[in-house]
């Protein structure tokens, strides 16, 4: 498990009738201030999308139908991938993560639940920009 990223096992609900699980903002399934909520489906075979990381954003990412990889490096040689495979697992970014979304199958709907509202200016585009944020702040923590 990396530092700024971690897996949450959501508590489901249900009977007979199924399943249901709830997100709520500042709770144990989303410790976040939901300002705004997204989805991505659709997607083109074989495309990675992502390819940034966020200044501020924290985020709640959960694959609702079908599965998706998101690989996450910190930035220091450390990379991990996820899959997200079943409604009831979550993974929760936070803080600086270069991180790439990629091996949709066909029938994949990957929910977003974000801390922020949409702002370009919080997104780093450039893996050089990304690099040198994370060796800035490491060394801020050294001094
Ligand atoms: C993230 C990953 C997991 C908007 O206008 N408003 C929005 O709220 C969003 C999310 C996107 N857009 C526009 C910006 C682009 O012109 O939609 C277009 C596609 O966005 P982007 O290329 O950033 O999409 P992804 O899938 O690469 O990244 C998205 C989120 O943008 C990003 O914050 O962390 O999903």
């Amino acid at each position: 498990m990396l530092q700024n990223v971690q897996r949450v096992q959501f508590k489901t609900l249900g009977d007979e009738r199924g399943k249901l699980i709830v997100l709520e903002e500042l709770s144990a399934q989303c410790p976040f201030d939901v300002k705004r909520v997204f989805y991505i489906f659709d997607t083109t075979p074989g495309t990675v999308r992502g390819k940034h990381a966020h200044h501020q954003m924290r985020q709640m990412l959960v694959c609702i139908s079908g599965s998706c990889t998101i690989r996450c490096d910190l930035g220091n040689g450390k990379v991990t991938d996820y899959e997200l495979n079943w409604p009831d697992q979550g993974l929760l970014i936070e803080g600086l993560v270069w991180h790439d979304m990629l091996d949709f199958s066909k029938d994949a709907v990957l929910l977003v639940l974000a801390s922020e509202h949409y702002n370009e200016a919080d997104y780093i585009r450039k893996y050089e920009d990304f690099t040198r944020e994370v060796q800035e702040n490491a060394q801020r923590n050294q001094t």
